[in-house]
């Protein structure tokens, strides 16, 4: 087991400084507490900046071949320790045992592959047209605040590019799923980083995670969370006018044109909405479809949704495991109820748990039919396995529904005729469109609009955020 009573600073592991209470990382499957976390506090975050802030003089000069080195050091003792990875998040997050090996562990060892393929052929160096010298570089000390919804992969995306680009950092992840970020650290270890480029302390947001924000020797805040948590983060960060980050919330439309294959389309959109427990930030969980094909589109929606089994996550096989807390589940809970009370036609799943799942926080795959736009369950996020179906007339009518909505952060849309394809994926104010299907990779970058944050993550993208811009102009 990893070492749930100490912090990862400046290659040591350490006790907290200060006595704040543990808590208890609970096992959301059979809501156990399976570890004593220990918490940090002030003093923690300031001896980890100090950390992170003396090993960037070196670490910003090292070579990308050092750097390269160090990453693959860093993969192959991710791929040596790959089912450990799966298993703590299986425990920590309630992710299904072969969810978590294909998914969740893959897509922390993704972001690594790809920032060591991304490093190998960035130029740093660039000649501009009036011969300044374009020099990127690191853009200094990191701060990494992460949720435990996709626990690895969210650490990764950040960690992976920041180590490539020449950064220290100091990592903080969701108090609700540590272990995975532990684990982390010691691979971290194990690939031999030079002291004090990465450090991780944890602790929960205004202990540790307002004073990694606000900072004085921190040059960038790198956050994915809810919205409100974004909200104080850049708050505290904006008087260092430091840069931020951020990857916040999403309420994605999928808009199913009258000439998709309406049975798979309708049936792939519930899937990914449900998907991971619907706990994804981008989530399609507004499917917009066209008033004559509506009443059909909600009976295949039903039936998929009564198909879903509920199950076990140290099982195998294909099921949806529990949401991650008892909060989240109560909030879920509150919501379905929300929609029933605003009057939206419940066709599937509803308020309480799945038959036989009185422990552990279960929720019941649900569909929602006639839903307005501005009722409650479309426009705030849920972040349960809850879709809401929404009619509409004209094409146009489906894009103003689809963008009517403080957030960004991805679309669907599924169809045929592709000049109507790109009609409706022009206009639609989001940062990740799928058509026909869902995305999922490791290159393109990932990030929202609106209020669904700023910056973008994953390939290039995701290394240029770590990096600063210097003209050097030889007069
Ligand atoms: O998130 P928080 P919560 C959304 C989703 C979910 C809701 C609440 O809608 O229902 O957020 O989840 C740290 N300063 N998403 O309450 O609080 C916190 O310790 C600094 C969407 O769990 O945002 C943790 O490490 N840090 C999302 C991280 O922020 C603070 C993923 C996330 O916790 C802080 C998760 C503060 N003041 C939830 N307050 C996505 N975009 O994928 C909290 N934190």
């Amino acid at each position: 087991m990893v070492k749930t009573d100490q912090f990862y600073i400046n290659g040591e592991w350490v006790k907290p400084q200060q006595a704040a209470a543990d808590f208890g990382v609970i096992n959301p499957a059979t809501e156990q507490v399976i570890e004593s976390l220990a918490m940090g506090g002030e003093a923690d975050a300031n001896a980890a900046v100090a950390a992170a802030k003396a090993a960037f003089a070196s670490y910003s000069q090292s070579s990308v071949e050092a750097r390269v080195a160090l990453l693959e050091k860093l993969l192959a003792a991710y791929d040596r320790r790959y089912n450990e990875m799966a298993e703590l998040m299986t425990l920590e997050m309630g992710a299904p045992v072969d969810y978590s090996r294909e998914v969740q562990a893959e897509s922390g060892r993704g972001h690594i592959e790809q920032a060591i393929k991304e490093l190998q052929k960035f130029k740093f160096d660039t000649r501009m047209e009036d011969d300044c010298t374009l020099m990127r570089e690191p853009v200094g000390v990191c701060s990494m605040i992460t949720p435990w919804n996709w626990p690895i992969n969210q650490v990764t995306i950040k960690v992976a590019p920041a180590l490539a680009a020449g950064c220290t950092m100091i990592l903080k992840p969701s108090e609700l799923s540590p272990l995975s970020a532990l684990l982390f650290a010691e691979m971290i270890d194990e690939a031999g980083y030079p002291p004090g480029v990465f450090n991780l302390i944890n602790g929960d947001g205004p202990s540790v995670g307002a004073p990694l924000s606000s900072h004085p020797d921190v040059d960038c805040v790198s956050f994915t969370g809810s919205t409100r948590a974004g909200i104080l983060i850049a708050s505290a960060a904006a008087p260092t006018v430091k840069r931020v980050s951020q990857e916040l919330g999403g309420k994605s439309p999928n808009i199913i044109l009258p000439d998709a294959d309406l049975k798979t389309a309708v049936e792939g959109g519930v899937d990914f909405c449900f998907g991971n427990v619907g706990q994804s930030c981008d989530a399609p969980t507004r499917m917009l479809v066209q008033r004559d094909q509506y009443e059909e589109a909600v009976e295949i929606a039903r039936q998929f949704a009564l198909g879903v089994s509920v199950g076990d996550p140290q099982e195998h096989g294909t099921h949806m495991g529990p949401v991650i807390s008892q909060t989240q589940f109560d909030k879920i809970q509150g919501m379905i109820q929300t929609g029933i009370d605003e009057g939206a036609r419940l066709v599937a799943g509803g308020v309480g748990k799945p038959m036989g799942f009185e422990t552990g926080y279960y929720v019941k795959p649900t569909v929602f039919a006639d839903v307005n736009n501005q009722m409650s369950i479309a426009r705030d996020e849920i972040f349960g396995p809850v879709l809401v179906m929404i009619p509409y007339d004209t094409v146009d009518e489906a894009i103003e529904i689809a963008n009517d909505t403080v957030y960004g952060l991805a679309a669907c849309v599924s169809g045929t005729d592709k000049t109507q394809l790109e009609y409706v994926i022009r206009r639609l104010r989001a940062g990740s469109i799928s058509v026909n299907g869902h995305y999922q990779g490791y290159v393109s970058p990932f990030g929202g609009y609106k209020q669904s944050g700023n910056g973008r993550e994953g390939g290039v993208f995701g290394l240029e955020e770590f990096l600063e811009a210097k003209t050097v102009a030889w007069v």
